[in-house]
C-alpha cells in the first residue's frame, strides 16, 4: 500500500548511540547510589527490583532524547510555484514563526472530542508572504512524513487563520498527536470549517508545504532533467488501474510518460542482470534507506514500468494534489514483479544500483 490512509508511526529515526551509552552510565550510577545508601544489603530480589526499575527509567530517557533529536532536526520545506528559491525552514526558524495560538478541539483526539485546545503554529499565509506566490497558483498541498497529502486553496488559506503546529497546550506535538508540524483548523473561531476541513484534513507530521505544482524535476544518477531535457524523451502511453492510494479516479486511467528503462539509458547509465534501480520520492517514505522502492533488472527490462507527467483522456499534466509532477506506474501485468508494485508519487530521484 502506498499512501496509507491510516497514518503509520514512524520509528524512531535517530538511534543516538551518545544517549546509549549515559543511560548505561547513569543505570550503573542509579545502582551505586542505591548500595551505598542502604543499611543493610539488598536481597537478591530486591536488586533486580533497582535494576529493572533503572532500566525502565533509562529507556524513557532514551526515547525522550530521541524524540528531541528528531523534533529539532525537523524540516519545512515551502516548494512549488513560490517567488524565492526552496530552502527548508529549520526547526528554530519554525519556532520562532509560531506566534499564532488557535483555540479548537482536535477531531483527531478521541479521547476528548470537544475539548478546545491551545494550538501554537504558523499561519500557512505568513508562509505564503515570506516565499511569495506564483498569480497562477491556487492551491497549497501538505506532504507528511508517510506520504500522505491534502490539498486547500490559497483563498481559504488567506482568509481563516490555519496553522501548522508545533506546540498543544504549551508542550511540543509528540508524534502520536501528529507532531512535530500538524496541520490545525480553526474549528472554534470558524464552526463553517468543521464540516469543510473534516478530521481528514488535518494532516500529521508535515514536511512539505507545495504551491501550485513544481516544475518537472528528475535526477538520475548524476544527471539533472529539467522538464525540457525530460519532454524530449521518448513517450509512451499506458491505460491501467491506478495504485495510487490518495485522490486519483478509481477504474483504469490513462498515462503518459517515459519508460523508466528509457530514461535511465538517456541518462547513459547501464543495469547489469543482476543490477536493480532505486525510485526516490519527496515523501520520507519513499527515501528510506531501510526500505527502498527497489526494482530488480529483470522487472526494469520486461515490464512497461512508467515514470508518468500526464494523466486522464485528455493528458492533462499530474498535478501537485495527485503526486505529480512525476509518478511511478506499473502495467496492471507485469509478470517480473515479485512482490507488490510501489506505486510512488512526486518522484525526484532514480539510482541505478550495480
Ligand atoms: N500524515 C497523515 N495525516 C493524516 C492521515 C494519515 O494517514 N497520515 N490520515 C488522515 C485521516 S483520513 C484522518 S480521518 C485523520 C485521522 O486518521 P486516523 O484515524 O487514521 O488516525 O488523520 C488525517 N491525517
Ligand atoms: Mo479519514
Amino acid at each position: 500500500m502506498l499512501q496509507q490512509e491510516h497514518p503509520v508511526f514512524p520509528t524512531q529515526m535517530n538511534q543516538n548511540p551518545r544517549s546509549r551509552k549515559n543511560a548505561i552510565v547513569c543505570w550503573t550510577t542509579i545502582v551505586a547510589l542505591s548500595l551505598t545508601s542502604c543499611k543493610h544489603t539488598p536481597s537478591l530480589a530486591q536488586l533486580e527490583a533497582w535494576h529493572q526499575e533503572a532500566i525502565a527509567r533509562n529507556a524513557e530517557q532514551l526515547e525522550n532524547s530521541d524524540r528531541q533529536t528528531e523534533q529539532t532536526a525537523w524540516q519545512l520545506w515551502v516548494q512549488g510555484q513560490t517567488k524565492s528559491p526552496s530552502s527548508p525552514l529549520t526547526w528554530a526558524q519554525l519556532q520562532e514563526l509560531a506566534t499564532t495560538h488557535i483555540p479548537t478541539p482536535d477531531p483527531n483526539y478521541p479521547a476528548d472530542p470537544n475539548a478546545i485546545l491551545d494550538f501554537r503554529g504558523i499561519t500557512v499565509s505568513q508562509l505564503l508572504d515570506r516565499f511569495g506566490v506564483a498569480p497562477d497558483a491556487t492551491e497549497v498541498t501538505f506532504v507528511a512524513f508517510d506520504g500522505f497529502r491534502t490539498t486547500i486553496s490559497i483563498a481559504d488559506l488567506r482568509r481563516y487563520p490555519i496553522i501548522l503546529a508545533l506546540e498543544r497546550n504549551g508542550k511540543p506535538l509528540s508524534r502520536q498527536q501528529g507532531g512535530p508540524l500538524y496541520l490545525v483548523f480553526p474549528h472554534t473561531q470558524y464552526p463553517e470549517l468543521q464540516k469543510k476541513y473534516h478530521s481528514g484534513f488535518w494532516v500529521f507530521y508535515v514536511t512539505h508545504a507545495i504551491v501550485g505544482t513544481e516544475p518537472v524535476r528528475l535526477k538520475i544518477g548524476n544527471r539533472q532533467f529539467d522538464s525540457t531535457a525530460f519532454e524530449k524523451l521518448p513517450r509512451t502511453t499506458l491505460e491501467t488501474p491506478v495504485g495510487y492510494k490518495l485522490g486519483w479516479p478509481s477504474g483504469k486511467v490513462m498515462l503518459k510518460g517515459v519508460l523508466l528503462r528509457d530514461a535511465i539509458a538517456a541518462a547513459g547509465l547501464k543495469l547489469s542482470s543482476n543490477g536493480a534501480v532505486i525510485i526516490r520520492g519527496k515523501p520520507s517514505i519513499h527515501r528510506d534507506r531501510a526500505n527502498p522502492v527497489l526494482l530488480n533488472a529483470a522487472a526494469v527490462q520486461n515490464c512497461d514500468i512508467l515514470l508518468a507527467t500526464r494523466w486522464g483522456n485528455d493528458l492533462q499534466p499530474i498535478p501537485a494534489p495527485m503526486g505529480g509532477p512525476v509518478t511511478l506506474a506499473f502495467p496492471s501485468s507485469c509478470p517480473m514483479l515479485t512482490e507488490t508494485p510501489r506505486w510512488v508519487t512526486f518522484v525526484e530521484e532514480l539510482e541505478v544500483v550495480p
